[in-house]
């Protein structure tokens, strides 16, 4: 399965039905006053946040949505009726962009969120609507506005204050699910998780950080190989990346090394974010060689970065690691980065 994260669409709204010239026929008044109805709104285009979803994916195979058109009015000053509106679903961080023109004309930021994309066309009056003392019987109508028609992109970028870098089965879903209510898919192949989810941490009472679950990222992943980097260029720029690495990693500095360079080659302002690194599944060694083993790969990291021991299955290390998120992430709150 292929995760879409950017789509365009031709979207159209529906023209509005005309309003008609009519005349009452009454069995006595061969020819009574004018009666001819409005036409009826046609159906506008409009998203609609639903915080379920965390794709585009959908837009990949319905790229056209064109709403209802409006129906004319008729005699006995009879309304047509209205086009049905077409209501879109889009996750949260749907960024709307106009695309001929490449502007950004909207954000959804908020669950339930309605963004008019085209509005329908309005009905035109009937001639019943035209009549007036100095005319009694108007014998014209008016036309419906007609239908808009736009291309749109879509494009989902993710509201997160800490995103995940691993490579697959470091264990990042395992932490999101341990962090948070979040419950990704989890699974010991690579590549389990294949679109982006967040979790909501909880700090205390009152705060909270949102944390976002990634696909893994290869050796070769800035060159289109594997899933996960794609999405980082998504994440909010004031984020944190969190870097995994399992304690049984052969070489966590080149491990380390590596999820660098992939971030590096495909967007060295990636490097700027501040990042740390969690190791990973201590439960697989004994309890004794912990801080050891933490320790050792702290000295053959050459950066000089925050290093947490964690084991989400063993519940180790997980309030330190969330109080050292919570602290970066409050300060680039307040500051900025
Ligand atoms: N022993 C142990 N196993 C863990 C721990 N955390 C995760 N695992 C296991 O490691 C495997 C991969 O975990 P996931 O959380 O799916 O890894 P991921 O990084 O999200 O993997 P992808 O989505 O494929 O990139 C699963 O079998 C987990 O049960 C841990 O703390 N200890
Ligand atoms: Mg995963």
């Amino acid at each position: 399965m292929k995760f879409v994260d950017y789509v365009t669409v031709t979207v159209r709204s529906g023209r509005g039905g005309a309003g008609v010239v009519s005349f009452r026929r009454e069995r006595f008044a061969p020819r009574g006053g004018p009666d001819g109805g409005d036409g009826g709104a046609g159906g506008s285009v409009i998203l609609n946040a639903d915080f379920h979803l965390n794709t585009l994916l959908d837009f990949r195979y319905n790229r056209h949505h064109f709403a209802e058109n409006g129906k004319n009015g008729s005699g006995s000053n009879k309304t047509g009726k209205d086009g049905n509106d077409i209501v879109l679903r889009v996750p949260i961080g749907t960024v709307i962009k106009d695309t001929d023109s490449g502007d950004t004309i909207g954000e959804i930021l908020v669950d339930d969120a309605r963004f008019t994309l085209v509005e329908g066309g309005r009905g035109g009056k009937g001639n019943s609507f035209f009549k007036s003392s100095t005319r009694q019987a108007p014998k014209f109508s008016q036309e419906g506005e007609p239908s808009i028609e736009r291309n749109i992109t879509l494009e989902l970028k993710l509201l997160a204050d800490v995103g995940l870098v691993g490579l697959p089965n470091a264990g990042k879903s395992t932490l999101v699910a341990t962090l948070s209510a979040a419950r990704p898919k989890i699974a010991d192949y690579p590549f389990t998780t294949l679109a982006p989810s967040l979790g909501v941490v909880k700090v205390g009472d009152y705060q909270s950080f949102v944390i976002a679950d990634i696909p893994g990222i290869i050796e070769g992943a800035h060159e289109g190989k594997g899933l996960g980097i794609r999405f980082l260029k998504h994440i909010e720029r004031n984020a944190v990346l969190l870097l995994m690495i399992p304690v049984t990693s052969d070489d966590s500095a080149t491990e380390y090394a590596t999820l660098v360079n992939e971030l590096e080659s495909f967007e060295p302002q990636l490097l700027e974010k501040p990042r740390m690194i969690a190791i990973t599944k201590l439960d697989l060694i004994p309890t004794e060689e912990h801080a050891s083993q933490v320790d050792a790969i702290r000295a053959s990291i050459e950066d000089d970065i925050d290093v947490f021991g964690i084991s989400a299955v063993a519940r180790v290390g997980l309030e330190e690691l969330r109080m050292g998120l919570w602290a970066r992430v409050e300060e680039i709150r307040s500051f900025g980065g």
